[in-house]
């Protein structure tokens, strides 16, 4: 038998759930964050498993450890967990424990609002504002994101069939975008896009198998996540999404990755230049403020570099207890 007892800070970005865990994080063995990751999941998943799932966590729920950078020149680096598994990258996930270690001086940055934080899909640069000891805004400056595919079909059981794009912004997106079949956001409620995306995403990654793999790190691959986009709640905002993840989730906040991959599409397809501003409606209407650095190249796949603004709050401190004479200490989730 044993028990375990993590430390974690609560938090929100934009209304998506961030637990930071601050205790108990086990050794991972491997040279960057990506080996880390790959260890991670083969040997301590049951860590991200007890504290995101119910009944200590919920569907959406999501968070992080913290790590020492393995480059010295860095500040630190982030391991995401989350119902869906560990991502290689999540832009809702980083603004809100950047806020965490900031407001609550758990890291001291070696450059005043600049940090540079090591995360699996590679490092990202990082820019805030405090004013009287909070944290305004977070942006991120976010891994090269790019247009991997478009003009792709698959039959839905319930929507007929579906012309999507595939996009990557830190996760491969499949972005559905208003057309014969689906009629834009406003026309679905929550529970109904979850499971038609729950459906879709199993067909993508059978019909497109082996299609979608990050040209640097291979074990960055498939469509993990479902964008719908649909029309704005405030006329100043440029677009709105649904973010679908794991199995039960639509994200509460714009999606940092979502929102890259977005912008690497319509930067595709000439219908976002750089340095326009992008504001990105979550499905409850709240917003990060986006743009385009700049495009860039890697291994010759033409994509950008997208910048992310958005804020957190921190809303709790946490002792969790993890007994495993728990019947229930590994988590379960109800489908
Ligand atoms: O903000 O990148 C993000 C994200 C991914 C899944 C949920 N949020």
């Amino acid at each position: 038998m044993s028990k375990h007892t993590f430390d974690c800070i609560d938090a929100h970005t934009c209304g998506n759930p961030v637990r930071l865990i601050l205790t108990e994080n086990p050794k991972l063995i491997g040279k960057t964050m990506s080996e880390k990751r790959l260890d991670f999941l083969t040997n301590h998943d049951w860590i991200r498993k007890s504290l995101m799932f119910e009944p200590r966590g919920h569907d959406m729920m999501s968070g992080g450890m913290i790590y020492p950078a393995e480059n010295p020149l860095n500040d630190f680096s982030i391991l995401f967990l989350e119902t869906s598994g560990c991502l290689p990258m999540c832009g809702h996930g980083t603004i809100g424990i950047v806020t965490i270690v900031l407001e609550e001086k758990i890291i001291k940055p070696k450059v005043e609002g600049i940090l540079k934080i090591e995360v699996p899909a590679g490092i990202i640069h990082v820019n805030y504002k405090i004013k009287n000891e909070k944290v305004e805004w977070v942006e991120i400056r976010n891994v090269h994101s790019y247009l991997a595919a478009q003009d792709l079909t698959i039959v839905s059981d319930n929507l007929g069939e579906i012309k999507f794009d595939v996009s990557y912004g830190g996760n491969f997106y499949a972005i559905i975008d208003n057309q014969e079949n689906y009629a834009g956001l406003k026309n679905y409620k929550a529970e109904q896009l979850i499971s038609y995306s729950r459906e879709i995403r199993d067909k993508i990654n059978k019909k497109y198998k082996n299609k979608f793999i990050h040209t640097i790190d291979k074990s960055i691959r498939d469509v993990s996540h479902i964008l719908w986009t649909g029309q704005v709640i405030d006329n100043d905002s440029s677009s709105r999404n649904a973010v679908f993840y794991g199995d039960k989730a639509i994200d509460r906040s714009p999606c940092g990755t979502g929102s890259s991959a977005r912008m690497a599409q319509l930067f595709a397809q000439k219908k976002l230049k750089v340095d326009e501003d992008f504001i990105h409606e979550s499905y409850i209407g709240s917003k990060f403020t986006c743009r385009i650095e700049k495009s860039s190249k890697i291994n010759n796949i033409n994509g950008i570099s997208p910048v992310i603004r958005g804020w957190a709050k921190i809303y709790g401190y946490n002792k969790i207890i993890v007994d495993s004479s728990d019947p229930f200490y590994k988590g379960f989730q109800v489908i």
